[in-house]
C-alpha cells in the first residue's frame, strides 16, 4: 500500500529527524507518482531524507513492489544487476522509469519530473539508451507546475526544407548536401546515442518559459549594475560559508542535498505564502537556479537580492517604477518585475477574458522594438491603436518605422525570399571585396520553410571585425540604400562594438518591408558566431550550460577555458579562448557529436 504518510524514521543515535517541509499544492511536481526506492528502507540518513523530500513534493512511498509503482530510485553504489536480482526478474519492465538517487533532487531544481533517459540519471550498470526513445515517464506532467508556456512560433512554421538548392550548397559548404533534410532527419533518427547535448537541451527546455536575457549572452555589460546589488550578499554567502564547515562529513552531504530545497523554499519571517509577489518570486527563482546553474555569478547575486527585497513587501509590484523604488533593485531587474507581471497575465488570459487593454497591449507589443516597458507606456498615455501612434505619440525613428511597417513585418518570409534578399546583399559585398562572404543563418539555416527576418553573417577569410565593419558601414549599406534595397536602418545598439546593422529591405518590385539583420564576425570568430546566430535559442543556452558544466564559456565569439569564476570574473576577464573559428571543432571540444543546423531545432 502506497505510504505517503511520514513514516518509518529508524531510532538510533545518529538518526537526523528530517524535517518535513509544505510545498504548496501546485509546485508538488511528484503528485501521482509511486517511487521505490532501492534499497526501499529509511535506514540511511540521505536516504531517509530523499524519501522525505519526495514525499514533501507528492510523491508516494511504496513499500512493496507491485505494478503501481512509477520510478524506481537506486543508490548510486548499486547497480542494475543488483536492482534485477533483488526484484528475482530477468528484465525490468519498459513501463517503470528506473533512475538512480540524484533524479528526484534535480526534478525539485527544475521543477519539473524530467526525463528518466538522461544519462546523468542512468543506474550504473544499464545500458545507454538511443537518442529517440522516450521516457516511460516523459514530462507530461512536468510542464504542469511551470508557467504557461508560450506557443514557440518555431513549432508553428518551420518545416524542414525540402530544397537544397545550390545555393543553399555554397552556403554550407560543409554540410550534408545532396541529402535532402528529411534523409538527415531520417539519419539522426536512426540509432545516435543520446549524448550530454540531449541532456543539456532537455534542462534548457526546462526553462524555456523563463524571459531570460534577450541574448543570454554574458555580456560584459550586464555586470555593471548587478555589482551595486553585490556589497551586503556578500555577507550572506560568508555566513553560509561558516555554517558549511560546522557540519560533520555525513551532515555536510545531507545538507547539501536538503539545501537544494530550502533554497528554493526560501521563506524568512517576513514572507507568507499569500505574498501577492508570490508568482513573480517563482519566476524569479527559477531565472536564479538557470543563472547559478551557468555559473553566472552577478546575475545570480541580482536575483537573490531582488526576491528577498520582493518578499518583504506586502503590495503586488507590478511595473517597473514600483519595483524600482524597492532598495536592492536595479533597473534590468525592475524592467525584468514588470515583464513577468505584464507577459505571464497576457499568456495566461484566455481571449476571452481580455480586456480591451490586454488586446491593445498586445497590439502594441508587436511593434518592432517597443518591449512591455513601451507597450504599457503607451497604453497608459492613453493610446488606442496603431493609428493613435501614428497619428499622437511621439515616436523614434525606429517606433515609426515599426508602426508604420507593422503588418509588413508580422508576415513570415517565404524561404525563397530570404534567399532573395541574401543574394542581393552577397553580390553588393562581393563587388566590394570578393573575398567577403555572406552566410544566411537563423531559421534559415535551421532549414525553416519560412523565417521571421532575414539573418544575414558576414565575414572574410582572415579579415578583422574593424575592416568588415567599415566596408559594411561605409560601402556596402550605403550602396544597398542607394539601390533601393535597403529601406530603413533600425537600432544598432545591440552589441557595443557595433557588430550588428539591423534594417528593413526590400525586394525590386516587392511590395513588403522586411526586417533584416547583418552580423559582421570577423574570421576568428565565425565557428561561435555560426553556432549562435544559427540556433535555436533553446540550442544555444544548451550548449552554453554544456560549456559551463565543463568548466568552460561559450558565447557567440568564442569557447573559453580557465574561466574565472566568482566576483573578480569582471575584472580578470572571460578566460583563454580555445576555439571560435572552427563551428565543428567546438562541438568536438564539448565532447558532443556535431549537429548539423537542421538538427538544431530544439
Ligand atoms: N538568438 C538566441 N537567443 C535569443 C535571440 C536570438 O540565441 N533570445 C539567436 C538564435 C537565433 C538567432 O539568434 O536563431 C537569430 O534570431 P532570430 O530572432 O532571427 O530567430 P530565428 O532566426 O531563429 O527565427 P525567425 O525565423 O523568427 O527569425
Ligand atoms: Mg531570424
Amino acid at each position: 500500500m502506497p505510504a505517503n504518510a511520514k513514516t518509518g524514521v529508524a531510532s538510533g543515535k545518529r538518526k537526523r529527524k528530517c524535517q518535513s517541509v509544505v510545498i504548496p499544492e501546485q509546485q508538488q511536481i511528484f503528485r501521482g507518482l509511486v517511487f521505490f526506492f532501492f534499497p526501499n528502507n529509511d535506514v540511511s540518513p540521505l536516504r531517509r531524507l530523499r524519501i522525505q523530500r519526495a514525499q514533501d513534493y507528492g510523491a508516494s512511498w511504496e513499500r512493496t513492489w507491485g505494478n503501481n509503482v512509477t520510478h524506481v530510485i537506486v543508490d548510486k553504489g548499486l547497480t542494475f544487476q543488483d536492482v534485477l536480482k533483488h526484484l528475482g526478474q530477468e528484465t525490468f519492465p519498459a513501463s517503470i522509469a528506473l533512475v538512480n538517487e540524484s533524479y528526484p533532487s534535480e526534478c525539485v531544481k527544475f521543477r519539473s519530473v524530467l526525463s528518466a533517459m538522461q544519462s546523468r540519471f542512468r543506474v550504473n550498470g544499464m545500458a545507454a539508451p538511443k537518442a529517440k526513445e522516450t521516457s516511460p515517464v516523459d514530462e507530461p506532467s512536468s510542464t504542469a507546475s511551470l508557467a504557461v508556456k508560450p506557443a514557440r512560433k518555431e513549432q508553428r512554421h518551420q518545416t524542414p526544407s525540402e530544397s537544397s538548392g545550390s545555393q543553399h550548397a555554397e552556403e554550407l559548404p560543409e554540410q550534408e548536401i545532396g541529402k535532402s533534410a528529411k534523409e538527415t532527419e531520417a539519419a539522426r533518427e536512426t540509432g545516435r546515442e543520446r549524448d550530454a547535448l540531449d541532456d543539456m537541451i532537455e534542462e534548457a527546455k526546462a526553462v524555456n518559459h523563463l524571459p531570460l536575457e534577450p541574448f543570454d549572452s554574458h555580456d560584459e555589460d550586464t555586470t555593471a549594475e548587478v555589482s551595486e546589488n553585490e556589497a551586503s550578499d556578500t555577507s550572506e554567502s560568508r555566513h553560509a560559508e561558516k555554517k558549511r564547515r560546522v557540519l560533520d562529513k555525513e551532515d555536510k552531504a545531507a545538507d547539501a542535498w536538503q539545501q537544494k530545497f530550502t533554497c528554493m523554499q526560501k521563506h524568512d519571517s517576513k514572507s507568507n505564502a499569500d505574498n501577492p509577489n508570490n508568482r513573480t518570486i517563482a519566476v524569479l527563482q527559477q531565472m536564479l537556479d538557470y543563472y547559478s546553474r551557468t555559473d553566472d555569478h552577478w546575475r545570480t547575486i541580482a536575483y537573490r537580492k531582488a526576491i528577498s527585497a520582493l518578499r518583504r513587501q506586502s503590495k503586488k509590484i507590478a511595473t517597473r517604477s514600483q519595483a524600482l523604488a524597492i532598495p536592492g533593485i536595479g533597473q534590468r531587474l525592475a524592467d525584468k518585475i514588470e515583464e513577468i507581471v505584464f507577459t505571464n497575465r497576457l499568456r495566461r488570459l484566455e481571449n476571452a477574458n481580455a480586456t480591451p487593454e490586454d488586446h491593445i497591449l498586445q497590439l502594441f507589443l508587436g511593434v518592432y522594438g517597443a518591449g512591455i516597458t513601451q507597450a504599457s507606456r503607451w497604453l497608459a498615455q492613453g493610446y488606442k491603436s496603431l493609428e493613435d501612434l501614428r497619428a499622437k505619440a511621439p515616436l523614434s525613428q525606429q517606433q515609426r518605422v515599426g508602426v508604420d511597417h507593422y503588418y509588413d513585418f508580422s508576415q513570415r518570409i517565404p524561404r525563397r525570399e530570404v534567399e532573395a534578399h541574401g543574394t542581393i546583399v552577397r553580390t553588393a559585398v562581393q563587388k566590394a571585396d570578393p573575398e567577403m562572404q555572406v552566410i544566411i543563418g537563423g531559421s534559415y539555416r535551421r532549414g525553416a520553410s519560412d523565417s521571421g527576418d532575414v539573418d544575414l553573417v558576414i565575414t572574410k577569410p582572415g579579415a578583422k571585425i574593424e575592416y568588415i565593419r567599415t566596408m559594411m558601414i561605409e560601402t556596402v549599406v550605403p550602396g544597398l540604400f542607394r539601390q533601393g534595397f535597403l529601406q530603413a536602418s533600425l537600432a544598432n545598439t545591440s552589441l557595443r562594438d557595433g557588430s550588428k546593422w539591423h534594417g528593413a529591405s526590400k525586394l525590386p518590385g516587392g511590395r513588403l518591408w522586411r526586417r533584416i539583420d547583418l552580423l559582421f564576425v570577423p574570421d576568428a570568430e565565425i565557428g561561435a558566431a555560426l553556432i549562435y546566430f544559427t540556433g535555436n535559442d533553446i540550442f544555444n543556452r544548451s550548449m552554453r550550460l554544456l560549456a559551463s558544466k565543463k568548466g568552460m564559456r561559450l558565447n557567440q565569439r568564442g569557447l573559453y577555458t580557465d574561466v574565472l569564476r566568482g566576483p573578480q570574473r569582471a575584472n580578470l576577464g572571460a578566460g583563454r579562448l580555445v576555439e571560435g573559428h572552427d563551428e565543428r571543432r567546438i562541438f568536438e571540444i564539448l565532447g558532443v557529436p556535431w549537429r548539423p543546423p537542421e538538427h538544431r531545432i530544439c
